[in-house]
């Protein structure tokens, strides 16, 4: 079998592939294989970002918790996220507008082609994207959402700033709830906690999902708010999610209080960032 390996500090995932079908080297270096167990799978700059299999347990998992803790959201803001999984799920709350500010067209069309996992999220009328850096375009917008989701890679030159103190501000003063995915805590340290240092908002939690194609399947989220209480009220979010009527694999409001209550290390951790 060919292997497909991503490397860690020490240690590494390895996935069995069957294809490698799409490959452009540009902003970024576009990978889309066929694996064995994990269906099609994307992969930016050797790290993967979504394969079939799984990636439903993570765009759930960045979408729904911030999506239920607002009362209605109808507009909402997708920074990052070209594949189009996460505006697939914020979708499914019914919105009046979405925005998807994706810097790399490249991976927008490759997706499109090769994946089709947004479920012609996309080409929804309610649905604009948006070809530009996100923090350009946070940094210039005049308007406010009432969610704003951060689909982005780990941080690297071209998604760098997406982490920076700067961005988080001007993401708190136009949304009423955010959410950022915040990498691993358990294998990618340094980039958890420079996050937790630089995305400062008056009410804030870290909650965790398993994505058993990322960094040793532990994987970070992090909500905030500058107007609300993003701790989750069982009741209410229950009452929104079935009244929405969302269909989901993976979320459920149980799961989204669970996923809430960390392993003492990580609360230890977060507490001396
Ligand atoms: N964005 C987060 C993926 C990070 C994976 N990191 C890694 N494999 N080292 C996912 C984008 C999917 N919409």
């Amino acid at each position: 079998m060919e292997w497909f390996v991503e490397y860690y500090n020490g240690s590494a995932l390895m996935i069995g592939v069957k294809k490698l079908i799409f490959e452009k080297k540009s902003l970024q270096h576009i990978q889309i294989f066929d694996t064995v167990d994990f269906g099609r799978m994307l992969v930016l700059d050797g790290k993967v970002q979504l394969t079939e299999r799984d990636e439903a347990f993570y765009h759930e998992m960045l979408v729904h918790p911030a999506m239920l803790t607002h009362d209605n959201p109808k507009k909402v803001l997708v920074i990052g996220g070209g594949d189009g999984g996460a505006v697939r799920e914020v979708l499914k709350h019914d919105p009046e507008e979405v925005v998807m500010v994706e810097i790399d067209r490249d991976v927008i069309e490759a997706c499109r082609k090769y994946l089709g996992i947004d479920g012609g999220a996309l080409r929804d009328g309610r649905v604009s994207v948006v070809n530009e850096d996100g923090v350009e375009f946070v940094r210039n917008c005049g308007e406010s959402f009432d969610v704003v989701v951060v689909d982005g890679t780990d941080p690297n030159p071209v998604s760098q700033s997406l982490i920076s103190s700067e961005f988080y501000s001007r993401c708190g003063e136009i949304s009423e709830i955010f959410v950022t995915q915040s990498q691993s805590p358990f294998a990618q340290r340094e980039y958890f906690e420079a996050i937790l240092r630089n995305a400062r908002f008056r009410s804030r939690r870290v909650y965790l999902g398993f994505v058993p194609t990322y960094p040793h399947g532990l994987w970070s989220y992090l909500m905030g708010s500058n107007r609300r209480s993003v701790v989750p009220d069982y009741e209410v979010i229950r009452r929104r999610f079935e009244g929405r009527e969302i269909k989901t694999i993976y979320y459920t409001p149980e799961v989204h209080l669970a996923s809430f209550v960390l392993p003492k290390w990580l609360e230890d951790m977060i507490e001396r960032c």
